[in-house]
């Protein structure tokens, strides 16, 4: 069984990060998409609601599994015995720090990371830009699936 993970805060998913999971599910027989908890920086959404989006975007991938984590990925990947972690590069700004992630990890474990490049379309896509952008009413409906869209624009209503 080849198997791969694709790491994120998905603070929520976007179609950039839809992309590099639907392109994993077709390279690796199954894909885990790991949702990393970093107890330090409180989202915008909570770790359960990230989870469910994912699972709502991704139900049409029979090979997706989403999990949790606390702890480091290379622990994640152990526990599973999950040999290597699928990345999206989305321009050369992004490379230096995941050169090092990488590095850090393969010396750590023996886990290799495989780039893979952003589609074009969402080379500028990040959860940050997306939330930042709809907090001040920009249109990013064409930026999110439609359910994370939805579930933007009333968590924005609330704050
Ligand atoms: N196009 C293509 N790929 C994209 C796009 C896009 N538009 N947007 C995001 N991605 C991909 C990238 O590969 C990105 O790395 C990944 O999706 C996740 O993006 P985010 O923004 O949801 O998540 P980050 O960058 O906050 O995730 C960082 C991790 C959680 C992966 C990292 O901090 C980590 O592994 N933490 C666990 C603790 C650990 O092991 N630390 C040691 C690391 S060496």
């Amino acid at each position: 069984m080849r198997r791969a993970v694709c790491p994120g805060s998905f603070d929520p998913i976007t179609n950039g990060h839809l992309d590099i999971i639907s392109r994993a599910s077709r390279l690796y027989d199954e894909v885990y998409v790991a949702v990393m908890i970093n107890k330090s920086k409180r989202g915008l959404f909570e770790v359960d609601e990230r989870i469910d989006l994912i699972h709502q975007v991704t139900a049409e991938y029979e090979n997706v599994r989403v999990e949790a984590f606390h702890g480091l990925l290379v622990d994640f990947c152990k526990q599973r015995e999950i040999p290597a972690i699928v990345k999206g590069l989305r321009a050369v700004s992004d490379f230096d720090y995941e050169l090092q992630m990488a590095q850090m990890n393969i010396g750590l474990s023996g886990v290799e990371t495989l780039f893979v490049p952003t589609n074009p379309t969402y080379s500028f896509l990040s959860s940050s830009l997306v939330k930042e952008v709809a907090t001040w009413g920009g249109d990013v409906s064409h930026l999110v699936p439609p359910v994370v869209f939805e579930a933007l624009s009333e968590r924005l209503k609330q704050d």
